[in-house]
């Protein structure tokens, strides 16, 4: 297992402009016959080596003549054909076991469903070929599987060709004319309902649309269909992006490793981004079903029509797609409230990643595992670097940029420099110091200080950049960081601030005219992906949280304040807390803003916010920190809160933002009151009132955090109502994963026999292990250590199983170098205990290197 290197790139020998397959279906025996006319790329005498592994080769044809063994070399990952022709008809014939591919790349079968992930590297487990993003060839797929078993026979682009065989057989071609890289192929067989709908283009042309899902589904598929006309609709408006072919697939699936993907016309969905009804899916869930659907729609040009020439260019399409899907999710719902959320991944999640032993720039420079790379510093750092673009050069120059980008590069594979180029030549500005933002690993701090003359009335801040040292030991460069400001004063009747753009080493600005004082609002919107200190005293960040015009900006301020006396409780648990923080967020729950941003204004600091801003971390001593701020609070507040939850409460159910908001700020209530005397009794009746399962999952999410007396009869009940519905019976299991009590594990192992549980289903494997490891702080880093040997458990098992599932849920282990010493000490020795397996997946190999290294 050896790493590749993007300095080491080099063009391919040998092109493949078409391939034709015909796959025959079966489940230990698939036969795949593929056809492709290959020729060479200039002149040269040098041998074709492709990519296969995980089959049997059954016969190589160069032209008309059949290969014997000794013409070419076959080993575990390729296959090698020497004195080769200028151009020839390649065939090459495979057999494959889809049964058995608990992986779930290639060409698997789970659930009585024959389904493909060929991204990044799943192609290569079809057929031989040179599985890289920049060969791109056009597609014809015949499929021939039984008729009653697999009545939909669906493959990439348009349906050209379709008959009965004997013995019960069909088939069916499809021809997908636009030349695409492998990792686009996909393939689905199965039964299924179907869901019709069109969609008119803006040049008028009608695109049928047709989503499928699991028999007795389709009253659950509604909200991704509206979702997926939504988003043709918004890329027509806003990017002028118009869909190509005459249909529109989409797919759910119950096994499936990630969220989805956009393979070109026949999206596979994981069935959590499709179903959702007002029963069964909270709002939050019907938000992701909208943004994952509009996300893989929208890939359909920002990764299909124009893609990544390499891996290591992967953030050319994620970061952008992503920043795509959050402009039109904030379109589409509150944009502050959007941003906030995209905000906390980054802040929890994102700067932990960068702080952690897989560091890595938004286009990495190595990689062992290309899955090990669909990572939040790739796809939502990677947003946030759009998105300072988008900043630096505003929106018609961004969408000018945009417009140029495809004009010079559609249906290429293309690197991240040629899209900057495009940005910096459509707007004629200079972006090569912001261009070590992609190669740049580590989250930016700024230093900021400031001084008020009043006899000139000016005001001057100076900013500072550093860049600490990260894993990957990179040399690192002052970065082109844009920074939103605010100047607030208390009687608010200053309007000053503006962007700054902060580009050497400390940089001083100065503001005239300045007659009072001002706080100022720093890094407004996020303007940029970095840790900012500024020594905010509380009455600043109590005008900020009143006067600062912009609403992210007294969010921001609220979390300021909030994440100071945690970091302060955290060494100090007798800490006298001050009622100005009460006071601050009375005046939230007073204010005329909409609910849904009240409520986020009253949520305090995850956990994994303060770790990723805390060093060497006491676990036991954060969470402990942050629930004495919230008893703090809702002691203070209780008369508050309480009234606001019952004019909160309502019978009728509606799913308008206003409705939204209203269930998210009650539920927040019910957070704070869930902390008092009577949070058993109002936990109890919000379960049994509860007509939407939004309500319902925060009573028992709400019971299992607070370890209240009517957990164990809430989650049987839930358990009972929801029983043979996977999806929500995968939100009971993280519950039961997230219950702050110590008996925890023996739950949680207990439930690895549940007859609704299995480990080979990413989804569950998910919902029980990977909550309790990310989301129970208190029992995961358990000072017995039981919650890592927990892990370390499952770890051994999914490794065998399902490779890429058990390297995304091996991430707390590895972040160990955030915590103090004693659980650092804990972590590594599971870590340690892991790395001495036989069978080590190159996915966890890679990350265990890095971390014990
Ligand atoms: N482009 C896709 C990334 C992906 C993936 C999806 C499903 C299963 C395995 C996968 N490996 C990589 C998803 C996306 O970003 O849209
Ligand atoms: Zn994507």
């Amino acid at each position: 297992f050896s790493p590749r290197y993007l300095k080491d790139y080099q063009v391919p020998d040998y092109k493949i402009t078409t391939v034709n397959l015909t796959i025959e279906l079966d489940d230990t025996k698939t036969v795949v016959t593929n056809v492709m006319e290959v020729s060479k790329v200039g002149v040269h005498q040098r041998a074709l080596t492709l990519d296969g592994e995980h089959m049997q080769l059954m016969s190589v044809m160069v032209n008309k003549d059949k290969l014997t063994a000794s013409q070419y070399q076959l080993n575990e990952s390729t296959l090698t054909i020497a004195d080769l022709p200028e151009q020839f008809t390649l065939t090459i014939t495979t057999q494959i076991n889809p049964v058995a591919n608990t992986a779930l790349e290639g060409l698997y079968k789970s659930a009585d469903v024959y389904c493909t992930q060929c991204e990044a590297e799943g192609f290569r487990r079809i057929t031989y070929f040179l599985d890289r993003p920049d060969v791109m060839a056009v597609y014809t797929t015949k499929i021939i599987a039984d008729k009653t078993s697999f009545p939909f026979l669906l493959a990439n682009g348009n349906k050209v060709e379709q008959g009965d065989l004997s013995n019960n057989m069909h088939f069916v071609t499809w021809h997908d004319p636009f030349p695409k890289p492998c990792y686009l192929f996909a393939l689905v067989a199965g039964d299924f309902d179907l869901l019709e709908d069109s969609f008119t283009t803006k040049s008028g042309r009608v695109v049928k649309l047709e989503l499928f899902v699991d028999k007795g589904n389709l009253s659950r598929s509604e909200h991704a269909m509206v979702s997926l006309k939504k988003s043709m609709l918004w890329d027509e408006q806003q990017f002028n992006l118009e869909y190509d072919l005459d249909i529109y697939m989409i797919v759910a699936v119950d096994f499936f490793n990630m969220g989805a993907m956009e393979n070109k016309g026949l999206n596979v969905f994981n069935s959590k981004f499709v179903l959702a009804d007002d029963l069964s899916a909270t709002d939050d869930d019907f938000f992701n079903v909208e943004a994952v659907i509009a996300h893989e729609y929208f890939h359909n040009w920002t990764g299909n029509r124009v893609t990544c020439r390499d891996w290591f260019q992967l953030s050319l399409k994620e970061g952008l797609t992503v920043f795509r899907d959050q402009q039109f999710s904030a379109d589409m719902h509150s944009s502050t409230v959007t941003r906030i959320k995209n905000v906390k991944i980054v802040r929890a999640q994102q700067f932990a990643e960068d702080a952690g032993p897989m560091a890595h720039p938004i286009r990495p420079e190595k990689v062992m595992e290309m899955n090990n790379f669909y990572t939040l510093t790739v796809y939502e750092k990677g947003s946030e670097v759009i998105r300072m673009m988008h900043t630096i050069l505003g929106d018609d120059a961004f969408k000018a940029g945009i417009k140029l980008y495809f004009e010079r590069h559609d249906g290429q594979a293309v690197t991240c420099d040629d899209f900057v180029a495009a940005m910096s030549d459509a707007s004629n500005t200079d972006l090569s110091q912001f261009k070590y933002w992609y190669s740049q690993s580590g989250t930016p701090e700024l230093s900021v200080s400031d001084e008020y003359d009043a006899k000139s009335n000016t005001y001057q801040l100076t900013i500072e950049q550093n860049h600490p040292e990260t894993h990957d030991k990179q040399e690192k460069h002052n970065l082109h960081i844009p920074i939103n400001v605010e100047l607030i004063t208390s009687d608010n009747n200053l309007n000053q601030g503006g962007l700054l753009h902060s580009k050497q080493k400390t940089q001083t600005w100065t503001f005239e005219n300045v007659f009072t004082k001002p706080v100022p609002a720093l890094l407004g919107n996020f303007s940029a992906p970095v840790k900012l200190n500024y020594q905010y005293n509380d009455q600043d960040l109590n005008v900020l949280m009143v006067n600062a015009s912009d609403e992210f900006n007294r969010w921001d301020a609220g979390q300021k304040l909030f994440a100071g006396y945690i970091k302060q409780l955290v060494n100090n648990a007798e800490l006298e807390l001050p009622m100005q923080i009460a006071e601050a967020l009375a005046q939230v729950l007073n204010s005329d803003a909409d609910n849904a941003f009240k409520a986020e204004q009253l949520v305090l600091p995850s956990f994994d916010e303060m770790a990723a801003a805390i060093d060497e971390v006491n676990p036991g001593a954060l969470v402990r920190a942050i629930s004495i701020l919230k008893r703090f609070i809702a002691e203070q507040l209780q008369s508050k809160f309480i009234a606001t939850y019952q004019s909160l409460c309502t019978n009728e159910f509606a799913k308008d933002g206003a409705a939204i908001g209203n269930r998210a700020l009650k539920n927040v209530c019910l957070d704070y009151l869930a902390l008092l005397d009577g949070a058993n009794e109002l936990v109890l009746n919000q379960f049994n009132q509860a007509n939407n399962m939004t309500d319902q999952l925060a009573a028992i999410k709400t019971a299992a955090l607070n370890d209240l007396i009517c957990f164990e009869d809430v989650m049987v009940e839930f358990a009972r109502q929801w029983q043979g519905n996977t999806l929500v019976m995968d939100k009971w299991f993280s519950i039961n994963a997230m219950h702050n009590n110590e008996n925890v594990v023996q739950r949680i192992t207990g439930l690895l026999t549940h007859p609704e549980f299995s480990i080979d289903n990413p989804n569950r494997a998910r919902a029980l292990i990977g909550a309790f490891a990310f989301y129970n702080s208190h029992y995961f880093h358990n000072k017995d250590a039981s919650g890592y040997k927990f892990l370390f458990e499952q770890l051994t098992k999914l490794n065998a199983i399902n490779p890429q599932v058990a390297s995304r849920l091996i991430t707390p282990l590895i972040q160990f170098k955030s915590f103090d010493n004693n659980h650092q000490q804990l972590m590594k020795v599971e870590l340690e205990k892991l790395s001495q397996l036989d069978n080590l997946s190159r996915d966890l190999l890679e990350k265990l290197t890095a971390a014990l290294q």
